[in-house]
């Protein structure tokens, strides 16, 4: 299997996140996880790795909003010449906006401050120095395994970090810069007809609100229940698209300790709707923090459940791009990972 990796996501590395309560703590998506995952790719005898190629802006805003992704671009630079105490010392710092816009009656003001909290969302999407071009980098991986699957008409690994599913049109989230997943599963839906289904422990409420008037792309997402967990507004069972879209995006929010049992009977629903969809092309937005030991979840998917959902998904029979969504138990990831992906050709 073709893996799509680059060492680029490094420049990305927040030193600290901030949890509900205002608890500061070291940053859960960090470059271990990759590095976890890559030294267990290593050990196997199928996986094959290369560099993504660049396809430019044009499929990114074809996503994203201009202004959103010049935020992105200027951010850091801008951020350290607002204030000396912080280009003193711009190892201890993050951008990280403590005023956030609710929408209805905000606009993106001027200043940095401004511009933050209306384009970002929550504490944990946190921009330093190598942001941007990192998560430029990890939008290009998807675009580089969608091309790829499509063309070799096989299945491929996006080895994405930052990861995207959070991420909106106009938004920053979770973890989440560019939208990996939806920026490629657009680009590939000019060539077929793309399902996505997004099995991170957390709703993906960008993926969800990119696609929610389409029709052409069916976004499907497995996750913890909203009313209890991140990202807490949207993952609802009644959101099932709009306009044109409606009927075409489902959500499956599930209780907290959902473990392998219940995990599966959503998932065979899930692939039920895909199959009548009847796509050309599949886009697994996956996130390995549904595993029982994961800091951030709240379920108990073990390793053989992850080889269960690796085989359902699997047969499907589709081409399709796995894109690394989120995953924060960091010594069990390679193997959560590598057990899911062997289930695919
Ligand atoms: C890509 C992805 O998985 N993003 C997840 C972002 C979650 N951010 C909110 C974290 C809230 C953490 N609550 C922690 C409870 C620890 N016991
Ligand atoms: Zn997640």
């Amino acid at each position: 299997m073709k893996i799509f990796y680059s060492e680029a996501h490094r420049q990305h590395y927040p030193s600290f996140e901030v949890f509900d309560g205002g608890i500061r703590v070291p940053y859960f998506e960090n470059p271990d996880r990759m590095d976890r995952i890559v030294s267990a790719l290593q050990k196997t005898d199928w996986a094959e790795f290369s560099a993504p190629q660049d396809f430019g802006l044009d499929p990114i805003l074809a996503v994203h909003d201009r202004d959103y992704i010049n935020f992105l671009a200027s951010c850091w630079d801008e951020w350290l010449a607002s204030d000396p105490e912080i280009a003193a010392s711009p190892e201890q710092h993050a951008f990280l906006p403590a005023t956030f816009a609710l929408r209805r009656p905000a606009r993106p003001t001027a200043s940095i401050r401004g511009r933050g909290g209306y384009y970002i969302m929550d504490l944990s999407a946190c921009i330093t120095a190598g942001t941007y071009q990192a998560a430029l980098t990890s939008a290009n991986i998807a675009l580089t395994a969608v091309n790829s699957s499509f063309i070799l008409h096989n299945s491929s690994f996006a080895l994405c970090r930052p990861p995207g599913h959070h991420a909106g049109k106009d938004y920053a989230a979770g973890y989440c810069f560019i939208n990996n997943a939806a920026v490629a599963a657009n680009w590939l839906s000019a060539k077929g007809k793309v399902a996505i289904l997004d099995i991170d422990y957390h709703g993906g409420n960008g993926t969800q609100d990119i696609f929610y008037e389409r029709d052409d792309v069916l976004t499907i997402s497995i996750h913890g229940d909203p009313d209890l967990e991140y990202p807490h507004y949207v993952g609802f069972a009644d959101e099932t698209g709009a306009g044109a879209g409606f009927g075409f995006h489902k959500n499956f929010p599930l209780p907290k300790d959902t473990g392998d049992e219940g995990y599966l009977s959503a998932l065979e629903e899930a692939l039920t709707m895909i199959r009548s969809f009847t796509p050309d092309f599949l886009v697994l937005s996956f996130g390995a923090d549904t595993f029982g030991d994961d800091p951030l979840g709240m379920f108990h998917v073990t390793r053989a459940g992850f080889s269960e959902i690796g085989k359902k998904v699997a047969g499907l029979n589709l081409p399709t791009a796995i894109i690394m969504e989120g995953g924060y138990a960091n010594e069990a990831l390679g193997e959560n990972t590598v057990t899911l992906l062997k289930n695919f050709k």
